[in-house]
């Protein structure tokens, strides 16, 4: 009987252990492609900062690209599916993705890692992706980050499963749709800063322009957008863009939340943090300091470059980004 006993805590043990184990050797890490494919961190960035020269409106699309990663099935590449007749409906045909840009970049860079790592698809889409992402926060003067890397690809991507907030959604759902990815309201007002650099449409803020109960927006403001995007009931052929930030759209910087405390700023769920009770203090206190937020902008778009991230075995390594290995 003893001796069943002791048996049965020995198995428990190895098992733990392999557990342990195996959980040490599937977690990313700094050094996971340091033997197949030494200089990928290199490679991505000179590869954007050529790309950066040549269209500086890609580093916004690529900040926004994570997020829009992330926060569906975590950060595993699969917003970068393109539809085929046999999945005609992924991520990025979903209504939030309209807008999203920088795909044709991934595939450049996914290239130029492909074709210097040794024995060619080394480096996963999810991690090119956050790497990207951390040189395109670099371009913009943002403080530089270090990432853990080995995060695999995504074998799934529906749109149907898309459910990031409208730019008209009420921010205590926001406060807890980011919550539930694990960030306090402090860590959602330091990401909305992303909104310091590139634009939106105006499709995504012109019903506010003309709202008599949207009191909050500066008048000077107000009649500059509408100049741009005019009235909501002439019919536009076309949907123009324009910047959060007009004075430094390409600098990440704290002046969306001068913007905010300022009432000027696009979209209505940004303009409600500084108000609300759960944020008002937070954004307050990045207007008030920009070494502060720039710290805290890149340690946050580090904790969201590791949501829900797929290690070990599961997953696979995309050959192209646009599409699964099978099928
Ligand atoms: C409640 C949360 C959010 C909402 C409702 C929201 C909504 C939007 C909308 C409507 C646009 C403009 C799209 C267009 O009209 O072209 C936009 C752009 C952008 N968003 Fe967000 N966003 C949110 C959170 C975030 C987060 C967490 C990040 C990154 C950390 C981010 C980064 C960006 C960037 C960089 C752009 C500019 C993209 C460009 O210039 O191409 N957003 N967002
Ligand atoms: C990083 O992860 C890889 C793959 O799991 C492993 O081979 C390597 O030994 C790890 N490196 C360190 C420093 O933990
Ligand atoms: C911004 O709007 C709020 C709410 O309508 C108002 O209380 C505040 O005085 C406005 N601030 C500025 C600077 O216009
Ligand atoms: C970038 C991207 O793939 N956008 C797509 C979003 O969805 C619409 C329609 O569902 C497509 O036409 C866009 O190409």
């Amino acid at each position: 009987m003893g001796s069943v006993v002791l048996l049965v805590q020995l198995l428990l043990l190895l098992a733990t252990m392999a557990a342990i184990c195996s959980s040490f050797t599937s977690a990313l890490n700094a050094s996971y492609y340091a033997s197949t494919c030494p200089d990928a961190e290199s490679i991505v960035q000179t590869t954007m900062e050529r790309l950066h020269y040549n269209d500086p409106t890609l580093a916004p699309a690529i900040i926004r690209m994570l997020f829009h990663d992330c926060f569906v099935r975590g950060c595993d590449a699969s917003i970068t599916i393109n539809p085929t007749p046999h999945s005609p409906s992924p991520e990025r045909t979903a209504i939030p993705n309209h807008t999203l840009r920088g795909f044709d970049a991934i595939d450049a860079v996914k290239q130029a890692l492909d074709s210097s790592c040794h024995g060619g698809t080394v480096v996963s889409c999810a991690d090119t992706l956050v790497l990207m992402a951390r040189e395109s926060v670099t371009l913009l003067g943002g403080d530089r980050y270090s990432l853990a890397l080995g995060r695999r690809d995504g074998v799934q991507s529906n749109a149907w499963e898309v459910d990031l907030p409208a730019p008209f959604a009420r921010l205590d759902d926001v406060i807890a749709s980011f919550a539930g990815k694990g960030f306090t309201a402090d860590e959602t007002v330091v990401l909305f800063g992303a909104h310091t650099v590139g634009g939106a449409h105006c499709s995504s803020f012109r019903y506010r322009l003309t709202n008599p109960d949207d009191g909050t927006m500066d008048e000077a403001f107000c009649s500059d957008l509408l100049d741009t995007c005019g009235v909501e009931d002439q019919t536009l052929d076309t949907d123009p863009a324009t910047f959060f930030d007009p004075d430094t759209p390409f600098v990440v910087d704290n002046n969306y939340y001068k913007q905010l405390v300022g009432n000027r700023t696009l979209l209505q769920v940004d303009q409600e943090a500084a108000t609300h009770p759960a944020t008002k203090q937070y954004v307050a206190y990045y207007a008030a300091s920009n070494d502060v937020f720039v710290q805290r902008f890149s340690e946050v778009m580090a904790k969201l470059s590791n949501v829900g991230v797929l290690e070990g075995d599961a997953g696979e390594v995309r050959k192209v980004c646009s599409r699964f290995n099978t099928g």
